[in-house]
């Protein structure tokens, strides 16, 4: 497989209801979408970046940057059979997960559509029914935080996690699971704890939560092992895991029980399959992180959903949890609770490009 040409977009969708982590507050999503031509057949791709580097270091502008002048220098012309050879031509650029994933999954498109098969086939998924979590943002009225459960409780969603921060955490927790007594709830901190603030994180042992994500720095797995040792909930980490190296040391370190594998954050989905793979042999339940994705990226996280370890409710939900209206037809939609994967060939949803190419902020096409 040869890449000829590429093409990238800025497309920003207003997001149904703006969306608040200890780090930053969302009404808006800006992601650049890859488009690439191979052989005769087309792969689309998404980096699902934040606007800004509150969540990790990287930026919308960072991946159009990354994407346009190195990652397409890199790779075009070049000839490739499977995304971990593709990658080899890009393994000099440090970090960058979001950029390289736009790339990647497109890659993975192309390989899909060349083989003929449902993306989720090629990735090896064992299952077609995936099961669906929710994210809720931190909301200034915890009645309005009810409200929401109550609205995705009935629409069948299997997990809930809340955006938890100082200030933010244990009256918030305590309020819900008394309102909740049996919801599968979990926590995510975006990395707004430190060890001096023990006290609060072992409190929130008493709610029996399946887990508290990244409490502590983004960058950090040695606190968190001594964290963990404190602790009888189960520690996952999400900002500090980008790599199986990461997994592992964070594994033998004790940083955590759980992962969560963002496709974005790890560079694409061959990283997440293979992080996947790694925490399956040391028996490290995964489940599979969002970034608000649009209907590309939502589609690739689906498809690796399907892998046998991914045991626990990712927070892959429908479409609607976030747009009133994707960019891919038919909009991915959860049923009682879970997602169907599509049975087409490659990602499953087809982009609606008249109206990507009509909205898009920003293009750029490669030169030939
Ligand atoms: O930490 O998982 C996170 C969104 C933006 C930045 C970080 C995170 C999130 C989410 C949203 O939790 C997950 C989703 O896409 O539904
Ligand atoms: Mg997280």
């Amino acid at each position: 497989m040869r890449i000829e040409r590429a093409e990238l977009f800025i497309v920003r969708l207003p997001m149904i209801r703006s969306f608040a982590t200890s780090s930053s507050r969302k009404a808006e999503q800006a992601h650049v979408l890859v488009k690439l031509y191979a052989d005769g057949l087309v792969g689309w791709g998404e980096s699902p970046s934040p606007i800004d580097p509150y969540y990790c270091e990287e930026t919308t502008e960072t991946c159009w940057h990354v994407l346009k002048d190195f990652l397409l220098p890199l790779t075009i012309g070049k000839e490739w059979q499977d995304s971990a050879e593709l990658a080899r031509s890009y393994a000099r650029l440090k970090r960058h997960g979001f950029a390289k994933a736009g790339l990647e999954i497109a890659a993975w498109d192309l390989l899909a559509h060349a083989a003929n098969q449902p993306l989720h086939a090629l990735l090896g998924a064992t299952r077609r029914a995936i099961s669906s979590g929710v994210s809720l943002g931190i909301e200034e009225r915890v009645e309005d935080l009810f409200a929401l459960i109550e609205q995705y409780r009935s629409e069948g969603y299997r997990r809930f996690k809340l955006k938890i921060g100082p200030g933010n955490d244990v009256a918030v927790i305590a309020a819900v699971r008394e309102r909740f007594p049996d919801l599968p709830l979990m926590a995510d901190a975006n990395s707004a704890y430190t060890l001096a603030d023990l006290p609060t994180l072992k409190a929130l042992d008493q709610f029996g939560l399946m887990m508290i994500e990244q409490p502590l720095a983004h960058d950090d797995i040695i606190d968190h092992a001594v964290l963990q040792a404190q602790l009888e909930t189960p520690i996952c980490l999400d900002e500090s895991i980008h790599s199986v190296d990461d997994a592992r040391k964070a594994i033998d370190l004790g940083s955590c029980r759980i992962i969560n594998i963002k496709v974005s954050r790890v560079g694409g989905l061959g990283p997440a399959k293979a992080i996947h793979d790694y925490c399956a042999a040391r028996d490290v339940p995964v489940w599979c992180g969002g970034m608000h994705e649009f209907g590309v990226g939502r589609a690739a996280n689906l498809a690796i959903s399907g892998l046998p370890g991914y045991s626990i409710p990712g927070d892959v939900s429908g479409s609607d949890k976030y747009y009133a209206e994707d960019i891919v037809d038919p909009p991915i939609r959860a049923v009682a609770g879970a997602i169907t994967l599509s049975d087409r060939v490659g990602l499953g949803y087809a982009v609606d490009e008249e109206r990507v190419r009509r909205i898009a902020e920003r293009y750029y096409v490669s030169q030939v």
